[in-house]
């Protein structure tokens, strides 16, 4: 397995991710000032920021009522908004019907009553007028003018300055490109080059940008190098210690050392969860031909992979029918609908499904309800410890009451003593998986080695029923062991 670097984005990486939090700086901005003034001025049901441009002044952002008419452009003359930009002075309309100064028509088709025009000027300069706006008249008094004229030199001033640093950026990467007028590059010596001077640049703006676009990258050359290592990890019939399934589980390559989990939010977080879960997917049912036939494959599988199109095609690839999808809980599930849709065309092709960790959150409650599993997996903070504590026991001798009445099987995960083994046993959980039994390993050496796996005194096969084949109930598509 190749090492992955761990270093910086590389510098157009950088500059794009910079252009793209300069480009929409000054209109973040506008939006912000738009929202605020909103909660600031509690009688306003409109507020937007007017620029001028030549004898028009344009909404170019706006909130609540006025926010459907972003865009349009309005005379400057003969407006109240003109008129406070060309006196640089704050004006206020108690009546719009009534007052001669206002534009009426246009103040019908917004539906403005009355309002506050404050003007923006930067350095002597009209630049646009903030507005706040009411439907009804008299919504305004003398302390919402003064709020409002005092803040017009913070507006003005965060609004060009968010402007001016996206240009400054841009100039400064156009200077750091062009070599200087000696030939030397654009960067000072004693520096670490442009790298250095972007990724300093884009912390400043957005903190840790740098560090998530590095995550990025990193990821982009796992899924293109297909780097992910595929342990598996065995389940077995607690009774006959026969190997049942194994659990496919992801490992990655360092540096930095991280759980797989961390790896997948991470991916989540970047836009790649699906791709990366994808190639877990595909690289897991690789293995399926490596494992002896009856032996179904357990792959974790969040909401959003199973939903992904090309799920489908990756398990037919190797035989659906042997899969086993392990339904995780970190996503939540935006539609239990679509996902029941995506699952049942995958359950037609003989794939089962499993819902993982279950009792860990109130998520896996809902998945049992909603989705009727074929497989239960008991969280492992169930098992630890369980030999010890009556709570832990209770609980899990409802869920096998819970899996015996839905027709599921149920799994006890993260067994790691005799006696939480000797203990799921006689709750009545027929399958197992944990350090105790074996620990993740790769699929050649479980192949191996699992008819040695310790499952206590082996009672041989007391249970006829077959493993993971669960009863007729509902529309499950049990497919067959042998
Ligand atoms: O969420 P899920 O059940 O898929 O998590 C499986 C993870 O639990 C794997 O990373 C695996 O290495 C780990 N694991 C498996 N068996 C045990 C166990 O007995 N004890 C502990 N602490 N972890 C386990
Ligand atoms: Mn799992």
């Amino acid at each position: 397995m190749s090492e992955v670097d761990v270093k910086s984005p590389d510098e157009t990486q950088l500059w794009g991710a910079i252009a793209e939090v300069t480009e929409a700086m000054p209109m973040v901005i506008m939006r912000r000032i738009v929202d605020q003034v909103l909660l600031l001025v509690a009688t306003a049901d409109g507020a937007v920021v007017e620029l001028v441009d030549g004898d028009v002044l344009t909404y170019v952002c706006a909130a609540g009522t006025l926010s459907e008419h972003v865009g349009i452009r309005l005379a400057r003359a003969g407006s109240l908004s003109g008129l406070a930009v060309e006196r640089a002075e704050t004006l206020h309309c108690r009546d719009a019907r009534t007052d001669d100064r206002v534009d009426r028509q246009a103040c019908a088709r917004v539906g403005t009553v009355s309002m506050v025009c404050v003007p923006l000027h930067r350095q002597g300069v009209p630049v646009g007028v903030l507005k706040v706006s009411a439907g009804r008249a008299h919504a305004f008094d003398g302390e919402d003018v003064a709020v409002l004229t005092k803040l017009a030199d913070f507006i003005i001033g965060s609004i060009s300055a968010a402007s001016q640093i996206a240009k400054i950026t841009h100039d400064l990467q156009t200077g750091l490109e062009a070599p200087g007028p000696c030939g030397e590059a654009g960067t000072q010596p004693g520096t670490d080059g442009p790298g250095a001077v972007s990724e300093f640049v884009a912390n400043v703006l957005r903190p840790g940008i740098a560090a998530e676009l590095a995550i990025r990258q990193q990821l982009e050359a796992i899924i293109a190098a297909r780097d992910i290592n595929i342990l598996c990890q065995p389940i077995v019939d607690l009774d006959s210690g026969q190997l049942i399934a194994a659990e496919a589980l992801a490992r990655f390559p360092g540096p930095p050392d991280r759980p797989p989990d961390v790896w997948f939010g991470l991916a989540h977080q970047s836009g790649l969860g699906v791709p990366l879960q994808l190639l877990a997917v595909e690289l897991a049912v690789g293995l399926l031909d490596e494992l002896p036939a009856h032996v179904r494959l357990c792959i974790n599988a969040g909401p959003d992979a199973i939903l992904a199109a090309e799920l489908p095609a990756i398990l037919e690839q190797a035989g659906a029918e042997r899969v086993v999808l392990e339904l995780t809980e970190h996503l939540e599930i935006a539609s239990y609908d679509q996902l029941r849709r995506a699952l049942s065309e995958l359950r037609e092709h003989g794939t089962t499904l499993a819902v993982d960790d279950t009792g860990a959150g109130v998520a896996s409650m809902a998945h049992i309800v909603k989705l009727a599993p074929d497989l239960i997996k008991l969280d492992r903070a169930f098992t630890t410890g369980i030999d010890i504590d009556p709570v832990r026991r209770s609980v899990a001798g409802a869920f096998v009451t819970l899996a015996g009445e839905t027709g599921a099987n149920i799994v006890a995960e993260g067994i790691e003593t005799a006696a939480e083994l000797d203990t799921v046993r006689q709750l009545g959980i027929q399958y197992g998986q944990g350090y105790f039994i074996a620990r993740p390993a790769p699929v050649s050496s479980l192949v191996r080695t699992y008819t040695h796996v310790r499952t206590g005194n082996g009672r041989g096969q007391r249970n006829a029923r077959k493993p993971f084949q669960t009863g007729p109930p509902n529309a499950r598509q049990a497919p067959s062991c042998t």
